[in-house]
């Protein structure tokens, strides 16, 4: 049985005040980690006060990005090597809005994945198509090549190790939701892509997320499909009460 993984995607929202007090509300109330892993995804700049502060509990922190390379002359970047020291998780990798805005390629989100296993890091890593290739008929060609790209080089056990987080992008912040069926349809061919790429045992082990306007009202259907292990949640996961809801629906 695979463990459901709900991680809030707090994009760059909230003060330094409100991340707190959304931890402090939180942090206790989360189920057990053996039950479903809670991750919130917050700015840089949180970090460290939301890992000092959830330490102890079931509650886990991510970030939302990061550059590659262990340090160097990167103006504006933060490291794998930074993450860990503060006690960051999860890092989300290759999300639609840093391969949009800031032109991360399939070539970067791989090198990424390579340095967050090389510093202890979990990896979400997001692929998803474009309304555009949905219409064209491109979905699991895309899907299955971001994929493949973002794997290449791994060993198999760490290929069972990351988590994919599949976001069609033309469900992202729009409130239009892909079906259940939808994204289970792509859950279980990027689940058969694993399979190929890596082997069945990597396939099996594999967490897949849903992500794209997932909120209280949706969540227990992403999450009863066969192929679907957790759900990225971006404007649901920022108040507390509905991200306690989507942890408590992933039990
Ligand atoms: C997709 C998701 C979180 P939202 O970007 O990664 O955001 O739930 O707001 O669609």
């Amino acid at each position: 049985m695979r463990k459901q993984v709900i991680a809030g995607n707090w994009k760059m929202n909230k003060t330094h005040r409100e991340a707190e007090d959304f931890i402090q509300t939180t942090k206790n109330e989360v189920p057990s980690s053996d039950k479903v892993e809670s991750v919130v995804c917050a700015p840089f700049p949180f970090l460290q006060k939301l890992v000092e502060e959830t330490e102890g509990t079931s509650l886990k922190i991510g970030a939302q990005n990061m550059h590659f390379e262990e340090s160097g002359a990167f103006t504006g970047e933060v490291s794998p090597v930074m993450l860990k020291e503060l006690g960051v998780t999860y890092v989300v990798l290759g999300h639609s809005e840093r391969r949009e805005v800031f032109k991360e390629t399939d070539e970067d989100i791989n090198k990424k994945v390579h340095a967050a296993f090389k510093h202890g890091l979990t990896p979400i890593i997001c692929v998803g198509e474009t309304l555009d290739q949905r219409e064209a008929d491109q979905t699991m060609n895309h899907v299955e090549a971001q994929v493949k790209k973002a794997l290449e080089g791994l060993t198999n056990e760490q290929c069972a190790d990351v988590i994919i987080a599949y976001e069609p992008i033309w469900a992202i912040g729009t409130g239009r939701t892909a079906t259940a069926e939808q994204a289970n349809e792509v859950c279980a061919h990027i689940r058969e892509t694993v399979s190929n790429y890596v082997n069945a045992d990597a396939a099996d082990a594999v967490r897949i997320q849903y992500g794209g306007s997932v909120k209280p009202a949706n969540v227990d259907e992403m999450l009863s499909q066969s192929d679907i292990d957790g759900a990225l949640v971006g404007g649901a996961s920022l108040e507390a009460d509905s991200f306690l809801k989507l942890v408590e629906a992933g039990k």
